[in-house]
């Protein structure tokens, strides 16, 4: 599944709506079309409480199995269902409307003017690595500054999530700096309670009016999820996208001639590329009738959102086609759907709305320095990210 995302992705689109997949020796479900996800994403029999889970129950899936981390995580809204899950995602949620990241937009456009400044300065001569000067560490800045994160922790914080993701990593250092993880942002959350200051953590940590406050554990269990999320998803959003449209130079010139909207663009890259190609997991609690298929109680469910995305009965028989000027709207559910959906949609598409246009606008030549079908991907089996993406900028 690691090496070949055009052939998993077409072998999955054929098997519908739900496909048999094998997860690294682990069996599961996994959905593969639009309306069925969006069903099965508001259907209370389906939980992500791993205790619901029959490998889990019958220790044939142990802390062992390298996607463990993925699933086993901590208490947390990206854990937790129903009536707990929305006192766990209320204050995230609020925090992160459009209205209120109206606020922090000027800092993200700084941090955007800050970092192409280091790109032009590395790229002057040469090659430089659009993903490691621009687009990780700009995420990376941006969900550090919400949740308070000291920037001098941000290159520990990058190298960690590389290695938690990568599926070379021996499962003994992965589980090893998941506890190194841990006991970091711990120390966070008692120094943030001990000096609450202006960010997010801080919020979570403090009661509401009546209300009960969220335990260490569950704001432990979120600072790492919105790290987390917060930084590698959006390091694709804007790559896939650079990508898409240098591999496109037709459309690239009507975006940058203001024929084709930005948002465009991004809702585009949404679909057809990615961030997440698959999101673990989802338990059956109950046998779920799916068409002809039956989800047994216990069993384990995927969301393939890649495959979801190149539905032809969603997005028309040219789902396969990256293309921008696509008559019909781009209706994708890369965000998920339901109580879970992604409580960050909206800051990541403030945050590609500022670097997409402010990087063209810096670098309207700007150019892959390999071949496309050279790009390597990152050895991950859930996320879409890439090794490196080295550029020429001809500013
Ligand atoms: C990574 C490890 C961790 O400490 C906490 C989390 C919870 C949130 C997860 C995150 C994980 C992995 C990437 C996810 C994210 C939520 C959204 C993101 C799944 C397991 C996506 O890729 C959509």
């Amino acid at each position: 599944m690691v090496n070949d995302l055009d052939g998993e992705t077409e072998l999955l689109c054929a098997a519908e709506p739900l496909a048999r997949i094998e997860l690294l020796g682990v069996s599961a479900w996994t959905v593969t079309r639009h309306a069925e996800a969006r069903r099965l994403l508001v259907d209370p029999r389906l939980v992500k409480d791993l205790d619901a889970w029959s490998l889990w129950q019958s220790g044939e899936v142990t802390r062992e199995w390298p996607l463990i981390g993925m699933i086993d995580a901590g208490r947390s809204m990206f854990t937790v269902d129903g009536e707990e899950h929305r006192r766990l995602r209320a204050k995230t949620s609020q925090a992160l409307t459009p209205r209120r990241l109206e606020a922090i937009r000027p800092d993200i456009e700084k941090y955007t003017r800050e970092l192409l400044d280091v790109l032009a300065e590395q790229g002057r001569d040469g090659v430089v690595d659009l993903k490691s000067v621009f687009a990780q560490p700009l995420p990376m800045r941006v969900v550090g500054q919400l949740m308070g994160v000291d920037e001098a922790q941000h290159p520990m914080l990058m190298k960690q999530y590389k290695a938690f993701f990568s599926m070379l990593t021996p499962q003994d250092e992965r589980l090893a700096l998941i506890d190194e993880l841990d006991v970091f942002y711990s120390e966070l959350v008692r120094e943030k309670a001990a000096r609450p200051s202006d960010d997010l953590t801080s919020a979570l940590i403090l009661a509401d009016e009546g209300g009960e406050p969220l335990t260490e554990e569950e704001v432990v269990g979120n600072l790492k999820a919105m790290v987390a999320a917060g930084h590698e998803t959006t390091i694709g959003l804007i790559l896939n996208a650079v990508r898409a449209l240098l591999a496109h130079p037709d459309q690239l010139k009507k975006v940058l001639e203001g024929e084709v909207s930005w948002e465009t663009v991004i809702e585009e890259t949404l679909r057809w590329d990615t961030p997440t190609t698959h999101l673990l997991m989802r338990f059956a609690t109950e046998d779920i009738q799916v068409g002809e298929q039956t989800i047994a109680k216990g069993e384990g469910v995927v969301i393939s959102y890649r495959v979801i995305g190149r539905d032809t009965d969603q997005h028309g028989e040219d789902a396969d086609a990256f293309d921008v000027t696509r008559p019909t709207p781009i209706r994708h559910m890369t965000f998920g759907h339901g109580p879970h959906i992604c409580p960050g949609a909206a800051l990541s598409r403030v945050e590609a709305g500022i670097a997409l246009p402010a990087l063209f606008g810096r670098f309207p030549d700007l150019e892959l320095a390999i071949p496309d079908g050279e790009i390597r991907k990152l050895p991950v089996m859930t996320q879409n990210d890439m090794e490196a993406f080295p550029v020429l900028l001809h500013g």
